[in-house]
């Protein structure tokens, strides 16, 4: 089973969808086992975004993330990875598939609502970036096997 992270970034948080998203998630059959509201500090917005250092945009990235808060969680389930960022949609919000997050609340990549880890390696350093091992819950969901079950 995959576990990825995603992030509501302060656009999501400040315009009041944090419901939203996470219903969407939801709703999907995803599985949430780790959540915190948190004010971001520069050294973890700096160790989050250290690929994108050195980019045009990398700047005002780390002063979007760092500008007020951000709900981090980790969602669980089959190929989680792939699904959460469909669900999300293509970073730049006029390329997002209709019925995505960024397509349906979006307009500018720089206020692009939320970020999803995009690969089992980067989900996995992202995970133990911004979780400590005990704010993860395993657990069991009665609809898991109608929704994670194979035939
Ligand atoms: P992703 O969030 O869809 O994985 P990345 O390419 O990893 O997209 O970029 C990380 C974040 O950096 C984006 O979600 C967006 O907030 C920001 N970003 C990416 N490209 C630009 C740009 O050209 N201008 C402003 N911000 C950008
Ligand atoms: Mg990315």
């Amino acid at each position: 089973m995959e576990q990825t992270l995603v992030l509501i970034k302060p656009d999501g948080v400040q315009r009041g969808l944090i419901g939203e998203i996470t219903a969407r998630l939801e709703r999907r059959g995803l599985k949430l086992i780790a959540a915190k509201f948190m004010q971001v500090s520069p050294e973890l917005a700096e160790a989050h975004y250290a690929i994108h250092k050195g980019k045009p945009f990398y700047e005002g990235l780390i002063r979007y993330i760092t500008s007020s808060p951000v709900m981090a969680m980790i969602w669980e389930g089959p190929e989680a990875i792939a699904a959460v960022r469909q669900t999300m949609g293509a970073t730049k919000p006029t390329e997002a598939a209709p019925g995505s997050v960024r397509h349906d609340f979006a307009l500018e990549v720089g206020r692009n609502l939320t970020h999803a880890s995009d690969s089992p390696e980067t989900a996995f350093q992202e995970i133990s970036l911004w979780f400590k091992p005990e704010e993860i819950i395993s657990w069991e969901r009665s609809t898991d096997p109608w929704l994670f079950g194979k035939n």
